[in-house]
């Protein structure tokens, strides 16, 4: 988001999925063998025997009520070479270019601040916690540009009856993997890291608030958050944090790393509000990601269009002044 940008990225930038496939999994080699220099792992990965969840990237999943109906889904190569993830780089391809080298097992969250007890939870065992749900969703950036995502996962809410949080616990902070190895964006962009967001325990507790483990029946690509991120779809993207390794529950509102880099533009609610413009977007309208430039352009919907489900949750508070 330092980098104002409008353009789309090239056509060239964009690969067919097929072919970033078989591109990763050649790179994935390389690197074992260290032809990149990146070393490490040696040779024991290639023979090692690949986990489940690796191995057979599909997810079983249950429909959802929650879904939006009558949505055109974003195709997936767009959703996974149009990209916001800066640990991995400022442009919008730098994600699907870097983010493969990001290890995402063995992954373990950990779970602390005003809860009954710290708690570690490796990700095979949350993925497998709860049944995963399909969930299409509106996914508005602050940018100013959306998609319509089939996330995979099951409500956050799940997860922080699990984490058992004390009644002293008012918010939720989410911080998220910092590997000077694999993430060249550590350098390149001067963001508070690890990168940080948070909610309010109400805004957390929400069902629509989803803790995402894929998207397209299939596990996270890597440059969407893998292994386990979260989804606010009422609030811009930047509040849906990838790659989570730590949450912590707190009585004060946690920092964020948007807000500490630009408080008068991103505020710690960032509720979707075509009304209030403090960024060098407008927030009126969304270029729809994946539609020619022609039919691209719709107008943004406050709460990005789940007015009718989180509303309430806002009564009474004057949103302009908490953006
Ligand atoms: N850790 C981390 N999470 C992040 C970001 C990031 O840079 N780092 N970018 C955010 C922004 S600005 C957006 S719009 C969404 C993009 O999610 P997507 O690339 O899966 O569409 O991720 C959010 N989560
Ligand atoms: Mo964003």
């Amino acid at each position: 988001m330092l980098i104002k940008k409008a353009a789309d990225i090239p056509s060239s930038e964009i690969t067919p999925q097929s072919a970033y496939l078989n591109r990763r999994t050649f790179m994935r080699g390389a690197a074992a063998m260290g032809i990149l220099g990146l070393g490490g792992d040696g040779i024991s990965k290639l023979v090692a025997p690949r986990r489940t969840v690796a191995a057979d990237s599909k997810l079983t999943t249950v429909p959802s009520p929650l879904s939006d109906k009558g949505e055109t889904v974003t195709p997936f190569q767009d959703v996974t070479s149009y990209n916001n993830f800066y640990e991995f780089g400022v442009e919008k391809g730098d994600p699907l270019h870097n983010a493969w080298r990001m290890k995402t097992r063995p992954w373990t969250v950990t779970v602390d601040g005003l809860v009954k007890a710290k708690k570690t939870a490796g990700i095979d065992d949350l993925l497998k916690y709860r049944p995963l749900e399909e969930r299409i969703y509106r996914h508005r950036c602050v940018e100013a540009w959306s998609m319509v995502i089939p996330w995979v996962g099951y409500s956050l809410s799940e997860f922080i009856n699990w984490a058992e949080p004390l009644p002293s616990a008012k918010y939720i902070q989410f911080l998220t993997l910092e590997d000077t190895k694999t993430m060249p964006g550590l350098y390149q962009i001067n963001l508070n890291w690890p990168y940080s967001e948070g909610l309010r325990m109400d805004e957390a507790m929400h069902p629509l608030a989803l803790l995402t483990f894929g998207m397209y029946g299939q596990v996270l690509p890597n440059q969407d958050g893998a292994p386990v991120r979260v989804v606010v779809p009422w609030k811009y993207g930047f509040k849906s944090a990838k790659s989570i390794v730590h949450v912590r529950f707190t009585a004060k509102q946690p920092h964020t790393a948007w807000n500490d880099e630009a408080p008068q533009e991103y505020g710690f609610y960032s509720n979707v509000n075509p009304d209030v413009d403090r960024t060098p977007w407008s927030q009126k309208t969304e270029r729809r990601i994946g539609l020619p430039f022609w039919k691209a352009t719709q107008p943004s919907q406050m709460f990005n269009g789940y007015g009718d489900q989180v509303a309430q949750l806002y009564a009474g508070m004057d949103l302009k002044k908490f953006f």
